[in-house]
């Protein structure tokens, strides 16, 4: 096999575009009809941007100044002067990895294919089609937005939420079309790589495939293999294939050579098996499979594909004491709690995103105790690298197929669409360990049922259904047998969005009714997919896009970059329950926090209680919504545009701790106090708890007996707190360090906070080297430390109270002076 990358020397123009010919046409549209140079892989906007010819999008309000690029039609142009091996090749293909989207490929001015699915990768045969010299590649784009708009005049106008409701007609990504986190930004171009392949015979696909057995229901592992299912694609003839498994350290610990065939399943002992575990569980060792077919002691082609030993299962029991069932992923036997975030695109631009970025932003995950992140069905299936960083570091993957908030068409052209899509998208990722679960869309059984065409009392026909319970699951059960497959993200059967059965949504915090962050248990699923709460990133990321004269919180800049339907109101809404709205844009940054971190620390610490033991799960798992941001925004992310935390990292981190203390006061005073135990050890100690006046004076103080099995939560007793006092319980256990503030307390303040007068609790900071010491006189609420740009401290937003010493580690600080804020009336 021999391949030719062709990622240098396009060019790019626009090629037609009805503002033309029109009158008030952008001035870039003239200058864009002359060829461009063009990065491939990548975007028309990607290199507009590059060429001066648009402004970045993000900026300002710049985002409705290029929404012209997506009404034209754009050609990328190669001159090719191809190899003299590609010309005498047996086999020679044009590879394209992904085209986005209405795509037609010419070769020297004739078509040679066509492309409608920028999920669909597309190999087009080109054995004796190349000319001597130079040949001319185009592939000529039609706009998305004119062919979606075609589309839908055909077909008939659907329902979508977010985005202008074309978009289900069109198989390109989803929040392309805006969502209300991200701008409307319609691009078109080659995606991903590009390539000429020219070979004999090659392997088109090696997957291993694990088989463990397990002893009963236990974890202990009674044997290991693995199939090496191979494809072969070209000439075959008198070719043989050797494959071999290589363990975590890179020996060949079994081999085996087989006659080649189009396909082949050839078993392989594991001898000595590691088993790959979520992070906090255990290790991730990865194992190679490599496969070579060969001909006459020629090498003919060579692959090799990363793997790991582990097997999962979907625990949907009957509750023996509860209503509906359990929603419990298991891994290797062992039942995980999945706590995590739900990940959302990287950048508009997805060719932007290096796999530097990948690991950057998965590695946070893993910082902040999370085991799960769903990859959202609006957005993309990822790039490799996203899969390879979960895999390195224990994430699991629930993985979404591409269409949300909206009832798709399910004409039979588009059911076929909708299966290859499938097809090619499992076959690409089912060997990635840490990819446990295909499910259906995003909330199109939501949408749906807001359209009488889903769930009780509905009476309009369904006919998308097909592609979740009928396509999909048919392609998966063949495809990849393994993983678990689910309908929707929610699905719960009759009702979609069901709290005892399946996953679900929990919106009423935050969008539908707007219930107050207390309430989140009462909204409790047996796995809640999506929960959140926005806030302003810091003023620093926001800084760039917001127009000179416009920092404070409700410029149009600034109201520009948060996308949420009453966005604005809601959060200062949610601000006011329990604290002073401030009028400044940092202000806004950090009371925003504030109250983002609330909701993410009472979600994740109050559904964890439901984890329970074995066979009586309540609640298996909190993904919070969303993890990450693709542009510098107001939304529910937790991690910024920058990978920089928001408080809420903080404290998703903190309340998915694997030894967690968690409290809750209800309205006639009494705090409950439980603790969550997810490591493999069974835990015994004392919870100590004190009640303290609001200038850190102690009114009284106990002790909680804790014993939790492993991987349980336990309810720990009841404490009568007045509701003037701050209830401050923590763990003494052994392992815990005496003194310092660990990440396993809890403090309960009284509410609402807005009503207190908060003495100055005289905070107090010293630096050495990277670390940072703080103590206070009185108690203090929310502790942000403020280090030079270039640092972020590894812990923000805590509570601290007198007689306690918080060390915060701030990479890079090297002795620089840090300030500290708490939360204090006003704040500015
Ligand atoms: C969800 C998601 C997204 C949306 C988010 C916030 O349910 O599925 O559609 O961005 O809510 O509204």
């Amino acid at each position: 096999m021999k391949q030719l990358e062709l990622a240098s020397g396009w060019e790019l123009r626009l090629e037609n575009h009805p503002g033309l010919n029109g009158a008030g046409a952008p001035a870039a549209l003239s200058a864009a009809t002359h060829w461009l140079p063009a990065t491939v892989p990548g975007a028309n906007v990607q290199d507009l941007l590059r060429a001066g010819l648009i402004s970045d999008p993000y900026v300002g309000l710049n985002e409705r100044d290029v929404a012209w690029v997506g009404e034209g039609d754009w050609t990328y142009r190669l001159r090719l002067d191809a190899p003299s091996w590609a010309r005498t090749a047996s086999r020679l293909d044009l590879v394209f990895d992904g085209l986005d989207t209405f795509c037609t490929v010419l070769l020297n001015g004739k078509e040679i294919a066509t492309s409608a699915d920028m999920f669909i990768p597309l190999r087009v045969p080109l054995k004796g089609r190349l000319l001597d010299g130079v040949n001319t590649l185009e592939l000529r784009f039609a706009s998305p937005w004119f062919a979606g708009k075609r589309l839908e005049a055909e077909r008939g106008a659907s329902v979508a939420w977010n985005g202008d409701v074309s978009r289900v007609q069109v198989r390109k990504a989803q929040y392309h079309y805006g969502w209300d986190w991200g701008p409307c930004i319609l691009s078109s171009g080659p995606w991903r790589a590009v390539r000429l392949e020219a070979f004999e015979a090659r392997l088109a696909d090696v997957w291993p495939r694990p088989e463990l057995t397990f002893e009963g229901s236990s974890e202990a592992l009674l044997s290991a293999r693995v199939l090496a299912n191979l494809t072969l694609d070209g000439d075959l003839t008198g070719a043989h294939v050797t494959v071999s498994l290589l363990d975590p350290d890179g020996r060949e610990v079994s081999a085996s050579s087989a006659l080649a065939a189009e396909r082949l399943s050839v078993p392989l002992d594991a001898p000595d098996a590691r088993l790959w575990w979520p992070a906090g569980h255990g290790e991730q060792p990865l194992y190679r499979l490599r496969a070579r077919l060969e001909r006459d002691g020629a090498l003919l082609d060579e692959r090799e594909t990363r793997f790991g030993l582990r097997s999962v299962n979907l625990d949907r029991s009957p509750l023996p004491a509860a209503p509906g069932e359990a929603f419990t992923f298991r891994v290797n036997n062992r039942d995980v709690y999945c706590g995590g975030a739900n990940w959302i695109p990287d950048h508009l631009l997805t060719t932007m995103v290096t796999p530097e970025r990948y690991l950057a932003r998965v590695l946070r995950a893993r910082e902040a105790n999370m085991t799960m992140l769903r990859v959202w069905g609006g957005g993309i299936f990822e790039d490799p690298a996203f899969y390879d960083a979960c895999d390195e570091l224990g994430l699991l993957v629930w993985q979404d197929f591409m269409y949300a908030c909206g009832v798709y068409p399910a004409t039979d052209d588009f059911l076929e669409v909708a299966r290859r899509e499938a097809e090619v998208n499992v076959l690409a990722l089912r060997h990635h360990p840490s990819l446990v679960l295909w499910a259906g869309n995003n909330e199109d059984y939501q949408t749906a049922q807001s359209q009488g065409m889903y769930g009780p009392g509905s009476s309009k026909p369904y006919p998308a259904r097909a592609i979740y319970e009928r396509v999909q699951p048919d392609v998966c059960a063949k495809t990849d047998p393994d993983t678990p497959y689910w309908p929707g993200s929610p699905y719960g059967g009759e009702d979609p969005n069901d709290q005892t059965r399946g996953d679900h949504h929990t919106w009423d915090v935050w969008h539908g009714v707007s219930a107050p962050i207390v309430e989140y248990p009462r909204f409790m699923g047996r796995f809640v997919s999506e929960f959140g709460m926005e806030a302003f990133a810091d003023p620093e990321v926001l800084a760039p896009v917001i127009l000179p004269g416009e920092d404070h919180p409700w410029s149009r800049s600034v109201e520009q970059h948060n996308k949420s339907t009453d966005g604005v109101r809601r959060l200062a809404a949610y601000i006011a329950d329990e604290y002073r709205i401030p009028a400044t844009l940092p202000g806004m940054s950090y009371l925003s926090q504030v109250v983002q971190a609330d909701a993410a620390w009472s979600a994740f610490s109050g559904w964890r209680r439901f984890w329970g033991t074995r066979g009586a799960r309540l609640n298996s798992g909190a993904l919070i919504w969303q993890f990450n941001d693709c542009w510098p925004a107001i939304s529910w992310a937790i991690l910024d545009s920058e990978n920089r935390a928001k408080l809420a990292f903080h404290a998703t981190r903190r309340a998915l701790t694997p030894l967690m203390i968690g409290a809750a006061r209800d309205a006639t005073g009494r705090v409950a106090v439980w603790a969550m135990n997810s490591t493999r050890a069974a835990v015994s100690g004392r919870v100590t708890w004190r009640l303290l006046r609001l200038d850190g004076g102690v009114a009284a103080s106990g002790e909680l007996a804790l014993n939790a099995p492993e991987n349980s939560s336990v309810e720990l007793g009841v404490v009568d707190a007045p509701a003037d006092l701050i209830f401050v319980a923590s763990l003494e256990a052994p392992g815990a360090t005496a003194g310092q503030v660990l990440d396993d307390r809890v403090v309960l303040w009284p509410t609402p906070f807005k009503h207190l007068d908060v003495p100055d609790p005289g905070l107090s900071v010293s630096v050495n080297g990277d670390f940072v010491r703080v103590t206070v006189a009185a108690p203090a609420r929310a502790v942000v430390l403020q280090a030079p740009r270039d640092v972020e401290a590894e812990d923000s937003g805590f509570d601290l109270l007198p007689g306690e010493e918080k060390l915060v580690r701030a990479p890079g600080l090297n002795g620089r002076t840090v300030t500290a804020r708490s939360l204090r009336w006003p704040v500015e």
